[in-house]
């Protein structure tokens, strides 16, 4: 009881479900279902895996070389990780009704409640969504992944930033060290969350192996999400300076990363969020998109980056030594991806795949080393994964599906369609949804005033480049020369029907997922 006296020293809150939490884990250790990936210890007791689950904050997977080849991103441990596990291709998040895309990813990856069913998006459009009365979950917070799990037994531990998140769910773990840490220091940067995860794992190891709850640690990283104040090794590194000067550019160096092959000077069209604080206010960017920023700031992001990998490296360590790694699921991901120069945007609110996607990386029992699969995830989908891997049973309210079908090799994927919004901005905002090798982005926004279609074939143009990117002073500053097909491709007439299929497509996702928005060209709702 070494470890769980020491533990409520350190607790933040609910002493109750702790001791509640380590009870149920001495008295009825078989309690929830019985694992599917387990092993019996010798005294037969069923040990439950435990679940580390890592989220950054505004990371592309585009970052990573296991996703695009031309990154620059040194992350050795991420990447032995995704040799030990799986990569997930097409891994999403569901959309926004908000600017801070962070807020609802969050709320899904905690509650698994799809994102017009979300509490806030319910009471922000009442009459207009799902039905307010029907779908209110008075008791949602009690049904988040914490709570789920404290009373299958586990031992439950986050650190992460404090604010943009879901702060009742967050409150059910039982050790909990929240703060926003974007410092260029240890004390004040992505060390500092590291750091409390490793002070867990230093009391836990006081406690001999066989009388050790499982755990579900939750390792939230505060970057990359700007401000990107990176330390001086790393930035070196990159190239890269934590530029604070509105008035002057960066200086120019050619250990920075090059501009992504998707960068464009200017997005074509008003993407109609005006004065977002992401296009316009972030340190070290404002409204500039110049070689010298962007190059810059990828920089500084790449610099955050290896510097979590780092982290996760250190932490990884530690639970090697403290014997355990072999019944751990580890699980990496992103709340959203980012532009940062990419289609000429710079923040996270659009649905082109770099900030659409997220970087989804798995390793545990019955997980092969080096395998990829497409899998059609979202991050709405993580608890009932989770779930499904401990064999903790998933609550009533979650609305997402599991994808340890697709981790254990069993399936490629878990659906064929994926939706996406975002609606923070004017309304309705913008719509994307993909089939296959297609996809297509709607966007109706400023009052009327902005009614644009894209239609890609991802297999030909997966980085959604458009005519802008065939100029030749973009050309070359991105050093790349497009395909003539690589275009959007819904102006043409070869592709009318391609279109009209999609379009349909969008239309019947946006009913089933009870979208309470109708864009210009769809039929008014009912
Ligand atoms: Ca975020």
């Amino acid at each position: 009881m070494v470890l769980f006296r020491r533990t409520l020293l350190h607790a933040d809150r609910s002493l109750a479900k702790l001791v509640l939490g380590s009870l149920l884990a001495l008295m009825a250790p078989s309690a929830g279902a019985c694992a599917a990936d387990s092993d019996d210890s010798e005294d037969g007791r069923t040990q439950r895996p435990n679940v580390l689950l890592i989220v950054v904050d505004d990371q592309s997977p585009l970052d990573f070389r296991f996703y695009n080849p031309r990154s620059v991103l040194e992350a050795p441990t991420l990447e032995r990780l995704a040799a030990e596990g799986m990569v997930i291709d097409a891994a999403h998040h569901l959309g926004s009704y908000a600017g801070a895309v962070c807020t609802p990813s969050r709320h899904m990856i905690m509650s698994g409640r799809s994102l017009w069913h979300l509490p806030n998006a319910v009471k922000k459009w009442p009459g207009r969504g799902p039905d307010a009365s029907a779908d209110a979950v008075a008791d949602l917070p009690e049904q988040t992944l914490a709570a789920v799990f404290n009373r299958a037994g586990y031992q439950t531990v986050r650190t992460c930033k404090a604010g943009n998140s879901y702060r009742a769910a967050n409150r059910q773990f039982q050790i909990r060290h929240d703060a926003t840490k974007r410092g260029p220091t240890d004390a004040t940067g992505s060390p500092w969350h590291a750091e409390q995860v490793l002070d867990y794992f230093h009391q836990r190891g006081k406690t001999p192996e066989a009388e050790r709850p499982p755990f579900l640690v939750y390792l939230g990283f505060s970057h990359p999400h700007d401000t990107r104040d990176g330390q001086p090794d790393l930035l070196a590194k990159y190239g890269a300076q934590n530029h604070t000067d509105r008035e002057t550019l960066p200086p120019a160096d050619p250990r920075q990363p090059p501009l992504p092959v998707d960068y464009l000077p200017a997005h074509p069209f008003p993407h109609g969020h005006p004065r977002l604080r992401d296009e316009v206010r972030v340190s070290g960017v404002w409204e500039r998109r110049d070689e010298r920023t962007i190059r810059n700031e990828i920089g500084r992001q790449l610099a955050c980056a290896e510097l979590i990998d780092r982290q996760v490296g250190r932490v990884l360590q530690r639970l090697d030594s403290l014997g355990e790694a072999d019944r751990t699921y580890i699980i990496y991901t992103s709340d959203h991806g980012i532009a940062i120069g990419r289609h000429g945007l710079q923040g996270k609110q659009n649905l082109y795949e770099h900030t659409w996607r997220v970087p989804m990386l798995a390793k545990g029992p019955g997980i092969s080393a080096g395998s990829r699969a497409k899998g059609n995830v979202y991050l709405a989908d993580l608890l009932a994964t989770i779930c499904d891997l401990t064999g903790v049973p998933t609550p009533e309210t979650n609305q997402g599906s599991s994808f340890a079908g697709v981790l254990r090799g069993r399936q490629q994927a878990i659906r064929d369609v994926l939706y996406g919004a975002y609606c923070g901005g004017t309304k309705p905002g913008m719509r994307c949804v993909k089939r296959g090798d297609w996809k297509l982005i709607q966007y109706d926004v400023l009052d009327g005033k902005v009614r644009q279609t894209q239609l890609f074939d991802l297999s030909r143009n997966p980085n959604e480049l458009l005519i802008q990117h065939h100029v030749d002073s973009v050309v070359a500053l991105t050093g790349n020369k497009p395909e003539p097909n690589q275009v959007n491709l819904a102006d043409d007439p070869q592709y009318a029907r391609k279109l009209a299929e999609m379009k349909a497509l969008l239309l019947e996702e946006m009913k089933r997922r009870k979208d309470p928005f109708r864009l210009w060209d769809q039929p008014v709702r009912p």
